[in-house]
């Protein structure tokens, strides 16, 4: 049927049929020599582009014949290649595939999270029992006058409470505080009683060794009303220590000495550890110490200009680490501030 049609285009395009396929089945391809074989056949000046020009230059009866031909030569050619391009972006993302393969038999890395850390915990426990009590959380500066942190608690220069303190001094009249109590006179001083509230805070004094640090926590309290009694005081501290520890536990209080209290007392619980019998912890006394507390003393009120005729209020102040080291048995304060992982993860 291609007789009559000009001989040596037809050859031509055999010629370049046989040459294309020849040429694609006996080399192997990347994608850049593939696209070189692609222009070198299909490009704008490829071979078979250049032989569609010379069958456009036909006369309209030889034409289609032809054309019809090299169309089909050049459909067949593209679909090769389209094929063979196919088969190597295949290849290539499989053998990229086995390059970055992750083995999903490996086991895990942990993830570790962390946890509050037991001082915090602790102090963050007692606060929630007090605000329950409608007791206010305040807070106030760790470096202090000594207005604040002697003279205004009835420690005034020269008094032996001082001693008791171990005081950090900066500078004559400022010091490291030595409790929270001057953040509750600087409440007194904004406003008026009724009051309630709970004071967490860091603290500092001069004090090293297995059930000291230099630095260590307290939370105080102070509730000032009309006709407050020392039996008020004994009716919370007894509820606290039994939401604290627990509704067993016993407690008593012993009579004591602070300048800012009148009268004053020492709270023990009955030893958590022997409930009484006498052991190690509790120095075989079946007690232990966990807060001081008190009547707050008039001249404290006087100070902050309360009317001492109206008005009573009591206060109370426990540190933190010693009730951490008793909750959760740790013998060495020290354990606290070293921040091994190895101690702390078991409070998570
Ligand atoms: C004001 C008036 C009175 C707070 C109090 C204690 C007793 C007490 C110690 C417990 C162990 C300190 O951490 S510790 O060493 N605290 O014994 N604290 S009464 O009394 C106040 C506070 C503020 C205005």
């Amino acid at each position: 049927m291609l007789d009559g049609l000009p001989k040596e285009l037809k050859e031509k395009l055999k010629q370049i049929e046989q040459e294309a396929f020849l040429e694609l089945s006996s080399q192997s391809f990347d994608e850049k020599s593939l696209e070189d074989f692609r222009i070198r056949y299909l490009g704008r000046n490829g071979k078979l582009t250049q032989i569609l020009k010379d069958i456009g230059a036909l006369s309209p009866q030889d034409r289609p014949t032809l054309g019809q031909l090299a169309n089909t030569v050049k459909g067949t050619l593209t679909q090769k290649i389209s094929e063979l391009s196919d088969t190597l972006k295949k290849s290539q993302r499989e053998k990229l595939l086995q390059e970055t393969q992750i083995d999903i038999t490996l086991p895990g890395r942990p993830s570790y999270s962390g946890s509050f850390h037991p001082i915090l915990k602790t102090m963050d426990d007692i606060v929630d029992i007090f605000k329950r009590y409608g007791f206010q959380v305040a807070e106030g500066p760790e470096i202090e006058s000594d207005y604040y942190n002697f003279e205004a608690l009835n420690i005034p220069k020269n008094h032996p409470a001082r001693d008791m303190q171990d005081t950090f001094y900066i500078s004559e009249d400022v010091v490291l505080r030595t409790h929270t109590s001057p953040v509750q006179i600087r409440v007194m001083e904004k406003f008026k009683p009724p009051l309630r509230v709970i004071v967490p805070g860091t603290v500092y004094r001069h004090d090293a060794d297995t059930s000291h640090s230099p630095m260590f926590h307290q939370v105080e309290g102070l509730l000032v009303d009309e006709a407050v009694s020392f039996a008020h005081l004994k009716g919370i501290l007894t509820y606290f220590v039994h939401e604290l520890f627990s509704s067993e536990t016993q407690v008593r209080f012993r009579p004591s000495y602070f300048p800012f209290t009148e009268p004053s007392a020492e709270l023990d619980i009955g030893c958590i550890f022997c409930l009484g019998k006498g052991c190690r912890v509790c120095k075989h006394s079946g007690w232990l110490e966990v807060a001081g507390c008190g009547m707050v003393h008039p001249a404290v009120f006087e100070a902050v200009k309360y009317d001492t005729e109206k008005i009573s209020g009591f206060a109370f102040g426990m540190g933190v680490e010693r009730l951490t080291m008793l909750r959760y048995h740790i013998d060495d304060i020290r354990l606290f501030y070293e921040n091994d992982l190895r101690f702390l993860e078991q409070f998570s």
